[in-house]
Formats: C-alpha cells, structure tokens, sequence
C-alpha cells in the first residue's frame, strides 16, 4: 500500500517563477488547464441561463470540480483508458475531447446530442470512441460496471487471439468490436455521498481481490445534496475508512489545485499501468453552486460557510496563480476568456437550431437492431438422437445435465463467455483440483460442474457473495464484448442486483441511443414445488422483470427447451434473463437427448404441449408438467380436449400461438406458478380480453399461487402453490361454462 497526502494549499510548482514545469505540467499545459477549466465554468453558467429561459430542461453543474476533472484528463488518454464518470466531471470530458457544442445538444435533447440523442438528461456522458461509457443517475451504479470493465479489458488483452471473431460466426460477436490495452486504465468516479452506497464496498472488494486496473476518484465537496460528510462517513473521512483494503495506492488531494491534482493521478496511473492494483483518489473538492438547479443551498448552508467555500474556487486561484507566475499577463487572460466566450456563443447558437429526437424513435435500441433472437436464423433442428447401450431407448438428459452441455459446448465455440457467481466454479483453491484431492463442486445445483477444470479459472470461476457486483461486473465485462453467463443462486436473492438489473443492464442500449450494449446472460435458478424450499428458496416473480423493458425473460420447462433457449440467450445480443426451475432440474418428465452442439430455440415461439378444441390453456414453467396431468385426466374422465400452450420465452411471447388456439377453442385459462394479483397471466388475460373478445364464449380465467409466501411446511406449500387438481378443476369449469 502507497499513500500519498498533497498538502491541501495551492503547489507552487517547482517554486521559481522561471520554472518550466509545474508538477508535471508545461506552462502550455497549465494555460490550456486554465482553459478548460474556464470553458467548463462557462457552460455551465451559459446552461444555467438557458435552463431560466426555458430553453434547457434541466442543468446539472460540474462547479468547482473543474481542476480535479482536467487533472484526471491529463493523466489519462482517451479511446485508450476507459471512464465512468459522474455528472459533475464536465471539465474531465472537456479535457477528453467531448466538445461543448455536443454538450449543448444534450441540454436541448436533441437528436444529434451523441450520447443518448434527448434520452438522458445533461451531464449524463456517453461518448464510444472516447471510451467514456454512457452514465445513468442512480448514485454509484456505474462503480461495479468500472470494475467488471477493467477486468474484461485484463481479459481481452490476455486472450487476443482467441477472441477474435470467426469468420462466418452469425452472432453478437459480428456487433462488438473488442479491443484494450495491456496498460489500460478505468477511470471511476463519484461523490462523498455515494461513498455511502453498498455497490461502492462491493466494488472496491472486487478491485482489491482482482488486484485491477481501476481509479476510484471520490470527489468530496462535503455535500450531498443538504448532507454533510460528517452525517453521511463516520468520521468524516472517506480516505480512513478505505485505508485497508489491500492492493490499493491511495491519494489524498485538495481538488480544487489543478497541479496537486495533476501529480497525483499521474502517481495512482502509474501504479495502475504497472499492473500493481487499483487506485484511490480522495479529491477536497467545492460545490459553489447549490446541488443541481432545483435546490437552493441557502437554506441549509450559512454564508460564511459558502465565503469559505468560495476562497478555494479551482477557476478563480487558477486564473491567480498563472498571473502570480508570470504564465499569463491581465491582456493573456481577458484573451483567453474572450476566446471562449466566442467559442461558447458559436455552440450555443447550433445547439439551439438543432432538431429534436423524432417521437416514432422512442423504441429503437430497447434490443439489438442486428441480431432478432427470435427470428428463424435461432430456428434449428436438434441433432440426430444418439442411441444408448441398449440400443432400444435414447439417452435421456436432464435439464440440469443439458444446460450444463449446453454451456460446455458454447465456451467451446466462444472464448468471449465467461461463467461466474457464487459457488459456480468447481474449487477456488485449485491446487486441490490438480492433485486430485477433490471432486469439485460447480454451483449448488452443480449446473456447472467441470466446467472450471475445462476451461480454466480465468473463465470460470467464484465471485464474492454480491449479487450487485455479479450482475454490475457482468454489464462492465459485457459493455468490453466479453459474453458473461452469470449464476444468480436463488431468485429470492436477486434484489440486490435489481439496481443493476432495471438501472443499468437493461437501459444500457436505449438510454446510449444504440452506443454502448451489455449482451449478459444471468441464469436464475427459480421455484417452488421443493417440500422445504420454504419462503425464500420458491418464490417466483417473473413479471417484475417481463415488466422492463430491454429484458429478454425466458423460463424452459423441460431439458430441449432449456438447451435451445439457452444457446439462443449466449448468442443473441441483448440482455437475458433465463429462468431454471429447480424442480424440473432432475426431474424426469420433460428429458431428452442431447440435441448437438447447434440446437436452438428461437424466442417468442411457444410449443403446443397437446393440441385440442375445447379450451385453451396457456403456461410455462413447472405448471407444464402439472397442467398436462390435468388434461389427461380431464380427457380421460369428461372428453374434453385441452390445447395446452407451454410460452418458453415470457418476453417476447408468442401471441400469434396463442390467438389462433383462442379463435379455434372460444376459451381461455392462463396457468402460472407466481401469486395470482398483479402477475404474469394478467398481462395475458388482458390482452386476450381486449383483441380476442369477439371469440370468447367464456370468461378468461387464471389459476395461479394464493397471494402469499411460498411456506416451509409441506402441507401448506402445497395449499399456497396451484396443483393438478386445481388445474383440473378450473379446466373443467370453464369448459363447461
Ligand atoms: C441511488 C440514488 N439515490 C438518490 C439519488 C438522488 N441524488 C442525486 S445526487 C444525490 C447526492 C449525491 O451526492 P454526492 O455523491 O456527494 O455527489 P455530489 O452531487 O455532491 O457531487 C442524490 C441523493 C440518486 N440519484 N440515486
Ligand atoms: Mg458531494
């Protein structure tokens, strides 16, 4: 561990007024600081007054983090490092290259704005060739995503040739152009208050343990929004609490000196380039302008407390400094400003021209333009049925032993797929593996069992218990062209990663206006049916997420389904969500051959379980199994026919199946495992309800799981969860309604 403390006055540079280099910097290089530190100040007071005359629709300002910002900026290199910064890093992205006309465009929304095209609020970066990666709004979200980036990039350049993409691959690979360097950097910043988010521990563990390239630059201004640091870091002090995590060089700046600054990156770059570990940057920063335009900071900071804030403004004890050293005279400065100021107007003056983002645009880019997963080129046949010894029956898998084939066989093919979560990787300590003292364990489920001793640890391989930063470093990873396959080991315990889910994963592609993607699969073993799985190992909830947008949701219900679901989820080019159920991993209905290394489903096509004429019954997951028993009987004892639909993927759906069954059967009951209110089948029954009712001789009907926790005990799992017999029952009533 390094640490550095700057002293927190203005340095002097080398002390001599002659002096030609002050910390690093060149007297160009310091006038050129100065610039675009006054440029950023500009804009945003040029916004300010455009936000009061109506003519902007929000203003976020980078005031009095201008010196710290062209500091970062000067220590790193654009289209070479990778950043993740926050909204107050205006003059990093000036310093970057970002002009001020394009941040004028993101001010008026408009459609040439090249980092959402009116999507995104100002201050929200995104600009692909400069590497600087499209920023959301939730605090500290984009912390995790750092970290997975400097690992794919790590990965990337430690696997050039591999990942290169085959000619004549028809996948997401043809859409991502990777590249890194070995002696990258990721930047990440944020401020004092989002210290105070668990993704931010989460991610600094992840950097430690990986030992990776990652800046962590926390720029402390003392606020967040009317909290103060003292109320919001026990102690007060960022630096203290960090000060032990291992790996880390660690810096302590006043931020608002440009030069200070400015040796300080370059000491935490340096480190990072060598390949030593991550750094920290705790930059003393100000806020002279209250938290955004919507707070006042009169109201809870007194002006003397404010005055103090001012004697430190970065601009101002700049612009002092190079007239002190003689860098620049009076006429130098006025110059400069008068520069600027033309340059600004100049922008200004476009931006305001520029047309907006046209409304029939609002949904492209929720998915990939290029690759449709649920097109015929993910339409294939399984391979011929192996025979087993007996010659008589096919060899049978389970959908465990199929999914577990099907990721084999895919990181066979793709060298950008790498598996991890907790417990997926056979044993950490590999050394037990080479001697041959374990077995190894791959996942609870073992869904990936053998799959690290295959394919080795850089690919698959343990993650710390944070499903945040499974899914966060996943989307990083993913954002680099990298394919993560990502376990999540309960689904009860996916919320932590919600965040990252809804926040970022899926907005990624939209809110970038099609500039960055994150293509991650997170598999997700889900369900009930367990005798003992108890409330929080068998609920489900697959709506909460068929509800986001840019989500795929799938949810197999036997082992060919799952093999081809699955291969379709690792080769298409969005985000996917692929739901397991843990009761039908081994069970033995639904098993089936191993259907090659080529087998895919596309999305969005159900499969018609059974076909009939007397009622439609539409579901999916472990209800399959469970509503067929049901028909059977029902056929058996009344003659009615059921038409079973079993949906495999639940966003997209396959309406076309299940409109032309309505039309044919007049009756409709949609059968799902999750509680009955507010669930998947009211979308369903909805939609049924409102384009098929000229058809329907019935009421649509749902049957589905009391609006309750799924309970520990047998007995009352099975009265909470739907049965056969309920099936059955409501089968039978609406067929003779
Ligand atoms: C997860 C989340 N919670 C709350 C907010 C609302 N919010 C926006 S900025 C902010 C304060 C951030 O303070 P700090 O991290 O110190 O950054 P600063 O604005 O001071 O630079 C809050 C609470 C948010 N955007 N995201
Ligand atoms: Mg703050």
């Amino acid at each position: 561990m390094a640490t550095t403390k700057t002293d927190p006055k203005l340095s002097v540079g080398s002390g001599s007024r002659k002096a030609k280099v002050y910390e690093g910097l060149s007297r160009e290089q310091l006038i050129q600081a100065y610039r675009l530190m006054y440029t950023s100040r500009r804009i945003d007071d040029r916004e300010i007054l455009l936000k009061r005359q109506q003519k902007i629709y929000f203003q976020m300002s980078g005031a009095g983090h201008e010196a710290v910002g062209v500091a970062a900026g000067l220590a790193l290199k654009p289209g070479y490092d990778w950043f993740y910064p926050y909204y107050r890093d205006r003059a990093l992205c000036l310093t970057l290259g970002v002009e001020p006309y394009q941040m004028f465009l993101q001010g008026v929304g408009a459609a040439d704005d090249p980092s959402s095209g009116g999507r995104q609020m100002p201050s929200h970066w995104s600009y692909p060739s400069l590497h600087i990666v499209t920023q959301s709004s939730p605090t500290g979200s984009q912390i995790l995503q750092a970290v997975g980036c400097a690992e794919g990039g790590r990965y990337l350049s430690r696997r050039s040739k591999g990942t290169d993409v085959p000619s004549g691959a028809t996948d997401y690979r043809q859409f991502k152009n990777v590249s890194s360097q070995r002696d990258e950097v990721t930047y990440v910043s944020l401020g004092d208050g989002t210290s105070s988010e668990g993704e931010f521990w989460e991610a600094l563990n992840a950097a430690a343990l990986g030992k990776l390239p990652v800046i962590f630059c926390v720029e402390d201004n003392g606020y967040a929004i009317s909290v103060p640091v003292e109320v919001q870091t026990a102690g007060g002090s960022i630096s203290r609490l960090v000060s032990g995590f291992p790996n880390f060089h660690f810096e302590e700046v006043d931020g608002t000196d440009p030069m200070a600054s400015y040796a300080a990156f370059q000491r935490a770059v340096k480190y990072c380039r060598q390949g030593l570990g991550p750094a920290f940057v705790h930059s003393h920063v100000i806020r002279p302008y209250s938290h955004s335009l919507s707070d006042d900071e009169r109201l809870y900071r007194p002006e003397s407390e404010r005055e103090r804030d001012a004697q430190r403004d970065p601009v101002t004890r700049t612009q002092l400094y190079l007239l002190r050293e003689g860098i620049l005279d009076d006429k130098g400065i006025n110059q400069l400003e008068k520069e600027v100021e033309a340059e600004l107007q100049a922008a200004v003056d476009r931006a305001l021209e520029a047309l907006p983002a046209a409304p029939e645009s609002v949904m492209n880019f929720l998915f990939s333009p290029d690759v449709d997963p649920s097109s015929s080129a993910f339409d294939t046949q399984p391979a011929v049925v192996e025979a087993s010894s007996d010659a008589k029956k096919p060899t049978t898998k389970t959908m465990a032993d199929l999914i577990n084939a099907t990721l084999r066989d895919e990181m066979k093919r793709d060298e950008r797929i790498v598996i991890f979560g907790e417990d997926v990787a056979d044993c950490s300590r590999e050394e037990y593996l080479r001697q041959k003292l374990v077995k190894g364990k791959g996942g609870v489920f073992k869904l990936t069992f053998g799959l690290q001793c295959e394919f080795g640890n850089d690919r698959v391989f343990n993650s710390p218990l944070a499903e945040a930063a499974i899914v966060g470093r996943a989307t990083g990873m993913a954002t680099r062209g990298l394919k993560p396959v990502v376990e999540i080991q309960f689904f009860d315990y996916i919320w932590p990663a919600m965040m990252q889910i809804r926040d970022e994963l899926c907005t990624i592609r939209w809110r970038s206006n099609n500039g960055f993607s994150c293509p991650v699969v997170i598999r997700v073993a889900i369900g009930g049916y367990l005798t003992g799985g108890a409330i929080y190992h068998s609920q489900c909830g697959e709506s909460i997420f068929t509800h986001i947008p840019g989500l795929r949701v799938v949810f197999p219900s036997n082992s060919l389904d799952a093999a081809g679901l699955l291969r379709t989820a690792i080769r298409c080019d969005d985000p996917v969500l692929f739901l397991e159920h843990k009761r039908l991993y081994r069970e033995s209905y639904g098993r089936a051959a191993y259907p090659g290394p080529e087998y895919m489903i596309p999305f969005g096509k159900a499969r018609i379980v059974q076909h009939g004429t007397d009622l439609t019954v539409i579901t999916y997951g472990a209800v399959v199994p469970r509503a067929l028993q049901a028909a059977q009987k029902l056929e058996r004892e009344q003659g009615i026919k059921v038409e079973l639909i079993d949906l495999r993927s639940l966003s997209p759906f396959d309406w076309d199946t299940i409109a032309a069954s309505v039309a044919k059967t007049n009756r409709a009951l949609v059968a799902y495992e999750d509680t009955l209110s507010w669930g998947y089948g009211a979308e369903i029954a909805a939609r049924i309800a409102d384009k098929l009712f000229d058809q329907l001789d019935a009421p649509v009907r749902r049957v589905a799981a009391k609006d309750t926790f799924v309970a520990y005990q047998p007995i009352l799992e099975d009265a909470i969860l739907p049965q056969p017999n309920d099936l059955y029952l409501a089968m039978k009533e609406l067929a003779k309604y």
